[in-house]
C-alpha cells in the first residue's frame, strides 16, 4: 500500500539514504496537516543537514544563523502569536554553537516547539564531534574516540531542561515502526503544548547518520537501540498536564 505524502512535503527530501531527518520531517508534516496547523505554521530551520528542509517542506520559514533557530522561533512567536512556530535543529547547531539560545528559550518557557535531531555528530560538515558524541566514539575530530577527560561527557540537554519549568520534554527514536509511532505521539504532544499556551516543548529524536557513522542504514538503527539509547534514554520527562 502506498501512503499518500502530506501535501506540505512538496518534493522528495534530499537527505542521504537511511538518514533519520527524512522520517522526522515527515512526522512533523503529518502532525501539522492532521491538526490543521499547516495553514499557520512558521519554521526556524537550522544550519546543518536541516538546511535542506526549505527546499522540500512547504511552510513559511527563516533559515536561522548557526545555533540561533530557537531565538528566531521566539521572535516569530512573540510577533505572530496566532501562528504555530517550531524550530528544527541538529545537535551541533542546538548544543554547540547554540546552547545558550537553546537553554534560554527553555528557561523563559517560551511558547514554541523545538524538534531536536540528535545524530551524535556534525553531519553536514563531515562527521565532526558534537556535544552529544558518545564517549569513545570515533569522529573526524576524535579519531582516537571521544575522550571525556579532555572533551567532557556527552551532553544530555533534557536533563538540563528538567531543572527549569518547561511544558513538555521527550526523547524518541526511529529504530522501528513502534518507535516511530511513539516519536510521532511525542511531537504531536509538543505541538499540543503550544496550542494550549502551556509553554516550551522540546522533543529530542535519536537519529541515524549512516553516511558519517560509516554503517549501513540497518546497522545504524541497531547501534541506536543497543548503544545510544543506554546513554540517552527514551520517554517523556516533563508534561504540563501532570503538573495540574
Ligand atoms: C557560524 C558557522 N560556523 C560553522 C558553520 C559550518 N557548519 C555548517 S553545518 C554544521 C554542522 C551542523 O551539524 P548538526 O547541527 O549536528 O546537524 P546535522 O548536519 O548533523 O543534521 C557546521 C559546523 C556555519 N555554517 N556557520
Ligand atoms: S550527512 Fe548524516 S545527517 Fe546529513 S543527510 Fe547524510 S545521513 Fe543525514
Amino acid at each position: 500500500m502506498k501512503c499518500a505524502r502530506p501535501k506540505i512535503l512538496f518534493a522528495d527530501n534530499k537527505y542521504c539514504p537511511g538518514c533519520g531527518h527524512g522520517i522526522v520531517n515527515r512526522l512533523i508534516a503529518e502532525i501539522l496537516e492532521e491538526s490543521g496547523d499547516d495553514k499557520k505554521a512558521l519554521a526556524a530551520f537550522a544550519v546543518g543537514c536541516s538546511s535542506w528542509m526549505p527546499d522540500t517542506f512547504g511552510v513559511d520559514c527563516v533559515q536561522a544563523q548557526h545555533g540561533r533557530a530557537a531565538a528566531v522561533a521566539c521572535g516569530m512567536k512573540r510577533s505572530r502569536p496566532e501562528c504555530t512556530v517550531f524550530a528544527y535543529q541538529g545537535d551541533g547547531d542546538a548544543l554547540a554553537i547554540g546552547l545558550s539560545e537553546t537553554m534560554w528559550a527553555a528557561i523563559r518557557n517560551e511558547n514554541i516547539t523545538v524538534i531536536f535531531v540528535n545524530n551524535g555528530n556534525f553531519g553536514m560538515t563531515g562527521g565532526q564531534m558534537a556535544p552529544t558524541t558518545l564517549a569513545g566514539q570515533i569522529t573526524t575530530t576524535s579519531p582516537g574516540g571521544r575522550d571525556p577527560a579532555t572533551t567532557g561527557y556527552p551532553l544530555n540537554v533534557i536533563e538540563m531542561m528538567r531543572t527549569v519549568d518547561v511544558a513538555y520534554l521527550a526523547r524518541g527514536a526511529l529504530t522501528d515502526p513502534a518507535a516511530i509511532r511513539k516519536t510521532k505521539s511525542y511531537i504531536g504532544r509538543a505541538f499540543e503544548a503550544q496550542r494550549t499556551q502551556a509553554g516550551y516543548a522540546f522533543v529530542e529524536v535519536l537519529s541515524p547518520c549512516p553516511t558519517n557513522w560509516k554503517m549501513t542504514p540497518l546497522d545504524s538503527l541497531t547501534h541506536i537501540s543497543k548503544v545510544v539509547e543506554a546513554v540517552y534514554p527514551l520517554g517523556e520527562f516533563a508534561d504540563w498536564k501532570m503538573k495540574k
